[in-house]
């Protein structure tokens, strides 16, 4: 898939607020506006028209602009976060969205995350996690089929979403866990698994043809170029102390 256009969100001086079980210390708010401007400039890099938005005071976690929208070339949804104090950020991406595709909604009881959302091609995959619950996954499930993709439910894995397991690396290839990696789902793919100390890395950004993988993983980086591909590499570690990673600081159609 072709992308042409990003959107992110400038993180607000409230970030720290916002939710967290990563443990990796105080996060720095000059650091992460210095790591969001370079995350947005690789994206620029990558061919992509960038639209930042301004900080969301009230959501501190609203820079995680994946999580409140899944965009397909067809329509773009909006999502209803799992989490309560996130529940409010979709909203805000209404004006922006509607300018670009078709809305539709998931509508209560259904809770869903961008970050549970993998697509690939025509297919797609949806983890039932912490904020993803059944009604929001069939919900969306529907959306995807009724657009002629296929679109397979499962659940999770360890991490916070789907796809801090699993990720799309290359065209027919996946960045996966070992929990994930044998799982039927993914058995037509190329599969490269990590171990279980990078498993971090499995939250990779896959843009028009480019891999981007987190700093800090010289391991992966080696297999990734041993499987043909030249990883790009970004710091993302102030996202990181806040359970975030590269896929979820954009909504990238
Ligand atoms: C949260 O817990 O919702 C945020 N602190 C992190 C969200 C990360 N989102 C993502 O990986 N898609």
């Amino acid at each position: 898939m072709h992308f042409a256009h990003a959107i992110t969100r400038t993180p607000g001086d409230d970030f720290a607020a916002g939710i967290t079980s990563a443990q990796r210390g105080e996060p720095h708010l000059g650091k992460l506006l210095a790591q969001h401007a370079s995350y947005e400039a690789m994206l620029r890099a990558l061919g992509l028209q960038v639209r930042t938005l301004p900080p969301l005071p009230g959501f501190a976690d609203a820079y995680f602009v994946e999580d409140a929208a899944v965009v397909l070339p067809e329509t773009a949804v909006l999502t209803r976060p799992g989490a309560h104090s996130r529940r409010g950020e979709p909203m805000h991406l209404e004006k922006v969205l509607a300018r670009e595709r078709e809305l539709v909604r998931i509508e209560a009881p259904g809770t869903l995350d961008g970050g549970d959302v993998l697509v690939v091609g025509r297919e797609a995959f949806i983890g039932e996690s912490e904020r993803t619950n059944h009604s929001g996954a069939t919900q969306l499930q529907g959306i995807f089929e009724r657009h002629g993709y296929a679109c397979t439910l499962l659940e999770a894995g360890a991490g916070l979403h789907l796809k801090s397991s699993v990720s799309q690396a290359a065209e027919n290839t996946l960045l996966i866990t070992a929990e994930l990696a044998r799982h039927r789902a993914f058995a037509r793919y190329r599969r490269i698994e990590l171990a279980a100390r990078d498993a971090y890395a499995a939250n990779a950004l896959y843009v028009n043809g480019r891999l981007v993988i987190p700093a800090g993983y010289p391991q992966v980086a080696e297999r990734l170029a041993a499987a043909g591909l030249e990883p790009l590499e970004l710091d993302v570690s102030e996202p990181r102390k806040m359970d975030g990673g590269l896929t979820c600081l954009s909504l990238r159609f």
